[in-house]
This record gives structure tokens, C-alpha cells and sequence, in this order.
């Protein structure tokens, strides 16, 4: 991508250790007034950890790898921006506007700069209910193309999670659990299926990640679950998502996600939301760990 702005890392060092981090979970997934330090927070948990973080999002047409704190705030400031996936990235470039990344769009630029690891809090997949009205994000189909590990704490849990995963599998996805043999599903640290492969240290994860994008040439799915004190119980998740879907009933398509995810901060009281920071930060200091070592 020839108009692509690639400021990973300062050097060649640095860029071996960047870990990208996504703008729609900024811009869409928090509260606009969350948005800024969490960013801040991010950036500085991925160098505790080791790695070199870079911002992903399009600020004025132009895909930006490694965006400043300034491009944060200019997107923030604009009001509601463009939720940006494979399918309309592009028309977001051509036509000069901001727009925040998701996972899909976020790997197809971190691939195009050379970026391996990438945090995100949890990736999209198969919406419940599937069967009468289609909706699957488009991030499960750039793990084919990108050559990407991106660190989540599974699926988000109000999408059909076991759908996902046999997605996943579908599409020859590797899924590897790092200190589980459970797939996670946000909010939640067991989603009822299991992964391909359970890592518990951190150097064969590294290790595994290098190889396996060099290989293959796919993303790999590193899932990591959300810190234990910070999960949310089944019961209760039930009846806020069973709330927050009903409340939800006319958004579609890509408004389903960041929709959904506002009503549950509001009916939770602020524990999902405090329970997605906490996921995002422990998914940010993996993927560091990560980046360091491949
Ligand atoms: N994880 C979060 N909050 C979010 C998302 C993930 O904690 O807002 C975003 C990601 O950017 C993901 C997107 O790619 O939701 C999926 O949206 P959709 O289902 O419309 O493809
Ligand atoms: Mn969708």
C-alpha cells in the first residue's frame, strides 16, 4: 500500500518488536472519555513488556502505523468515525477520511508494515442467530490472509462462540491457548471448547508465532484469558447480554458490535467495561512479551 505511513519502531531493532494496537476498540468499544488513557496505558504496557507499541487507525485517508498521540485525539475529536474492516478500508483511504480499524483492517496494515503481533480485547466472529440473518466479521477471513498473531481474550461472549470456533477451524486457523487448554470468550474465561494447542511458556509461544507465520503465511490466534479476579459469572452475563441484545434490537451489521457493548456498560453498572480494560491491558502485555522474543 504505497500511501501507507509506517511508524513502528525508529529503527530496524524496534520494528521487530512492535506490537500493533487497534482504534475501534477506542473509538467504539470505550466511553469517548476512556479512550485517550487507555490508549496512553497500552502504549506503555507494551513497552514495559517489551515491545514497541504502534497505534493503527486512517487519519485523513492516510493508513497510519504508529499513530501520535495528536492522530489519536483528531480522531477522537471527530465525532463518531468510520468502523473500518477489509471491505470498506479502502474507501476510507480513497476518500480521505478518519476512520478507527478493527481487528481485520488492523492486521491487513499491520502486515503491509512488517508488524507480527498485534493486542486487541476480543476478536469478532459469528453472531448469534446466524442461521436467520448472516453476520460474520470480516476479521475472521484477514487471519487467512494476514500474517498476524493477534493476542484476544477469545471471541467476544454475546457472539455465537462455538460457531466461531469451528469458523476458525474452517478457515485453518491455528488457535493456541497461552496457560489455557479452554477457549476464552471475553467476559469470560472458558467459552465451552478447547484450542488447538495449550502454551504455557513464553518462549515456545514466541517460538511457535515466528515459525508458524513464516510458514504459513496465516494469522495465528493466541488466546488469552481474562485476569481470573476480573471475570464475569455466567448468570449474570446472561442476563445483561439477554438485556442489552433485547435494548439492541435495531442496530445491524457493523452498529451490532459497538451498540451492544455501550448497553451492557450501562446495565453492568460499569463492570463489562471495567472487565474489557482489564483483558485489553493483560492482552497488551502478552503481545509485548511476544514481540520481544520473536
Ligand atoms: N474488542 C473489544 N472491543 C471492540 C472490538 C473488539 O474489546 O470494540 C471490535 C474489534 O475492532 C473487532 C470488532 O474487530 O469489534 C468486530 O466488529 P464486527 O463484529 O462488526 O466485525
Ligand atoms: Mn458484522
Amino acid at each position: 500500500m504505497e500511501s501507507l505511513v509506517n511508524r513502528a519502531g525508529r529503527s530496524q531493532a524496534e520494528r521487530q518488536r512492535a506490537v500493533a494496537l487497534e482504534t475501534t476498540l477506542l473509538c467504539h468499544g470505550v466511553p469517548k472519555e476512556a479512550a485517550r488513557p487507555l490508549a496512553e496505558e497500552l502504549e506503555a504496557i507494551v513497552r514495559r513488556a517489551g515491545g514497541v507499541p504502534a497505534l493503527v487507525g486512517v487519519v485523513a485517508g492516510v493508513p497510519t502505523v504508529g499513530m501520535t498521540a495528536e492522530e489519536l485525539t483528531l480522531l477522537i475529536d471527530s465525532g463518531p468515525i468510520e468502523k473500518v474492516n477489509s471491505a470498506n478500508l479502502g474507501l476510507a483511504v480513497h476518500r480521505r477520511r478518519h476512520a478507527a480499524t478493527t481487528v481485520s483492517a488492523t492486521m491487513e496494515l499491520a502486515a503491509a508494515a512488517g508488524v507480527r503481533v498485534f493486542a486487541t480485547g476480543g476478536i469478532g466472529g459469528v453472531h448469534r442467530g446466524y442461521g436467520e440473518r448472516w453476520d460474520v466479521s470480516s476479521d475472521l477471513a484477514a487471519f487467512t490472509r494476514f500474517p498476524v498473531a493477534v493476542v484476544t481474550s477469545g471471541v467476544k461472549s454475546l457472539l455465537d462462540v462455538l460457531a466461531t470456533r469451528e469458523a476458525l477451524e474452517t478457515l485453518g486457523v491455528p488457535v493456541v491457548g497461552f496457560r489455557t487448554d479452554r477457549f476464552p470468550a471475553f467476559y469470560l474465561r472458558d467459552g465451552g471448547t478447547g484450542v488447538d494447542a495449550r502454551i504455557d511458556d513464553l518462549d515456545e509461544l514466541a517460538s511457535f508465532v515466528r515459525f508458524e507465520l513464516a510458514r504459513a503465511g496465516h494469522g495465528v490466534v493466541v488466546a488469552n484469558p481474562i485476569p481470573a479476579a476480573e471475570q464475569i459469572a455466567s448468570l449474570e452475563w446472561d442476563t445483561w447480554l439477554a438485556e442489552a441484545t433485547a435494548r439492541a434490537g435495531d442496530a445491524h451489521g457493523r452498529d451490532v458490535t459497538p451498540r451492544v457493548l455501550a448497553l451492557l456498560h450501562e446495565i453492568s453498572g460499569g463492570r463489562t467495561l471495567r472487565a474489557n480494560l482489564a483483558l485489553v491491558k493483560s492482552n497488551a502485555a502478552l503481545a509485548g512479551e511476544i514481540a520481544c522474543r520473536i
